[in-house]
């Protein structure tokens, strides 16, 4: 064995004399701090309701929502256990209210959105108005509003929640509060902001009332949904995504939430798309119908065949195409916004 060259020695002890002074060598880790391309630890990861759906209800019977202040089940990355993270930047979780509960009234820094899985007549507060939950909904929480969910309904409702988490907790962001009312006090009647911001009209003299967040805070699923059989019907597919609208915030043209965008796409019936990548990991909650996701990434290969209430998640610069025979509907949200406003968005379309 040869000796260790004297330069690889006297490097060593440079390293170690320096580290009690917090400080390390760049050159050590410059590759890895600019990769060539976006390297991910997120992996692909697949949550089917039908494994995920007897834990929901056994944490119905251990814990309240009001002793839970939110009865939700993570869905962590398997690569990121024990950071409450389904990407880098993202959060995402199940929740659960069984009819009688109530999650009670808190605001926080953080923007959440609600896409409806399972159940109706719940109904979500944002700053004085409720709206009712029926499955395909996709409800808004803006930042810094007091928000509190209840179920006056028969049967237990679920939902996906998507939130910022991560972003926030990067940038030290992070405010909450609870309210002093378990329910916040109703002040506007129900649809509302859907008849004032939803119809592709404005009051004439408005300000944003959530500043950069949408006013409309639940974009009901028969509409989206309409909307897409439509155009499947009318349109040309798109050989990469089907029929895929983005849902967005009337009073800007852009995504309803700073931070997070949604989607929601039907692949038409015997749909072989194909394959794409993009920067922005997605998250994707199946809404109706059958079909599978092929992820890549490098030499390793995921195949996940999905069906309702099924979620799945894409990671950053993994390479995806989705094929369904029955045809399906999907939700999807990721982190773009963000993506765009800092100018690094990437996609990538493969044919
Ligand atoms: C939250 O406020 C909700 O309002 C759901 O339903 C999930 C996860 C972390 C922090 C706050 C909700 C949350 C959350």
């Amino acid at each position: 064995m040869n000796a260790p060259h004297p330069t690889a020695l006297s490097r060593e002890q440079l390293y170690r004399e320096m580290a009690p002074h917090n400080l390390t060598p760049l050159w050590e880790v410059l590759h890895a701090l600019v990769p060539p391309q976006p390297k991910t630890p997120c992996v692909p990861a697949l949550w089917k309701y039908d494994e995920v759906r007897p834990f929901l209800m056994r944490a119905g019977e251990a814990i309240t929502a009001d002793e839970a202040v939110r009865r939700v089940l993570i869905l962590e990355n398997p690569a990121l256990r024990g950071q409450s993270a389904v990407t880098q930047s993202l959060y995402a979780g199940l929740q659960l209210i069984l009819p009688g509960e109530v999650a009670p009234s808190h605001r926080h820094t953080q923007s959440a959105l609600r896409f409806i899985v399972e159940g109706s007549g719940a109904y979500t507060a944002v700053d004085g108005e409720r709206t009712t939950m029926h499955p395909g909904d996709f409800i808004i929480t803006p930042s810094w509003t007091w928000h509190d969910h209840g179920n006056e309904a028969g049967g237990p409702v679920v939902w996906l929640d998507g939130l910022d988490i991560p972003m926030i907790r990067f940038f030290d962001a992070g405010f909450a509060e609870n309210d002093t009312a378990r329910s916040q006090a109703v002040t506007r009647a129900e649809g509302t902001s859907l008849a004032r911001y939803g119809h592709n009209m404005a009051p004439v003299r408005h300000d944003a009332p959530f500043g950069a967040t949408s006013p409309i805070f639940s974009y009901p699923y028969e509409r989206s949904r309409e909307a897409l059989e439509r155009l499947e019907r009318d349109t040309p597919v798109d050989a990469w995504d089907g029929v895929k609208l983005r849902y967005l915030n009337p009073l800007t043209g852009g995504s309803p939430m700073p931070t997070m965008a949604t989607f929601m796409q039907r692949l038409p019936h015997g749909f072989a798309g194909k394959a794409w990548r993009q920067t922005d990991g997605a998250v994707y909650s199946v809404v109706e119908g059958q079909g599978e996701a092929v992820v890549e990434n490098g030499d390793k290969t995921w195949r996940f065949e999905f069906g309702p209430r099924d979620h799945f998640v894409v990671p950053s610069w993994h390479t995806a195409r989705f094929a369904s025979e029955p045809g399906c509907v999907l939700f999807s949200f990721s982190d773009r916004p963000v993506h765009q406003a800092l100018g690094i968005h990437h996609e990538e379309r493969l044919s």
